[in-house]
């Protein structure tokens, strides 16, 4: 019995403090899910060891191991994890509305991408290569366009996609934490994304995983 239960336990492989591993620990707790945890990659076990690289060749976290279903990347295990959960308030069913929630995903998979490199790891951490002024100044500029971008879309509706909290907000609500986080960063008023991160803070996935304490 107990090993039964061990084999269907859902296996998340990435190392806690990752960006892209929080944001899946923050929907697994969300969702109330049994899970097991194993912290893999940097400061951790090796994303080069062989048994890790048979379940991810690109040696990246997270991976989600879900009996024989083998997923990596972190906003597929989202939609998967919520499918597989049935949270239709989280990831709606119509495509319409589902895609007013992927298209948020997406914007941040692709459009944060630099500016997070940029700002977070090159202003911020001071890490190489992405630390060339050039480079660090650009990241910035196009953080702070992005967030108020978010900002503007946030001034009608409580939650990127309406009135309700969605997947939209997982990947998003990470960008805003870091960017309010930042200590290397001009903040300018933003006064609806302001409101949003306070708004995501009364959840207690969100201070577990994302407002820890950690950037
Ligand atoms: N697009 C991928 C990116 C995955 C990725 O770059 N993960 C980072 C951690 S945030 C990683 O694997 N870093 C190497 C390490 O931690 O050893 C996703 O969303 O899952």
């Amino acid at each position: 019995m107990t090993l039964l239960r061990m084999e269907n336990t859902l296996r998340l492989l990435g190392r806690h403090n990752a960006f892209n591993v929080r944001k899946v620990l923050w929907l697994l707790d969300e969702l109330a899910l049994p899970f097991a945890q194993e912290d893999w990659g940097r400061g951790f076990r090796s994303t080069d060891d062989p048994e890790f690289l048979a379940l991810n060749p690109l040696g990246t976290v997270p991976v989600l191991v879900d009996g024989d279903a083998v997923i990596r990347e972190s906003h597929v295990i989202l939609r998967y994890l919520a499918a597989k959960a049935g949270a239709e308030a989280l990831y709606p069913t119509p495509l319409a509305a589902r895609a007013k929630v992927e298209a948020w995903m997406d914007w941040v998979a692709y459009e944060m991408s630099m500016p997070m490199r940029g700002a977070y790891l090159g202003g911020e951490l001071g890490l190489s290569p992405w630390n060339r002024a050039s480079f660090v100044q650009m990241g910035r500029a196009e953080y702070a366009r992005r967030m108020g971008q978010l900002d503007v879309a946030l001034r009608d509706a409580p939650y990127l996609a309406g009135a309700a909290f969605t997947l939209a907000d997982i990947p998003a609500g990470f960008v805003v934490h870091r960017w309010f986080s930042m200590k290397s960063v001009e903040h300018t008023a933003l006064p609806a994304l302001e409101r949003y991160y306070e708004r995501l803070s009364e959840r207690p996935a969100y201070r577990a995983h994302i407002r820890n304490g950690l950037p």
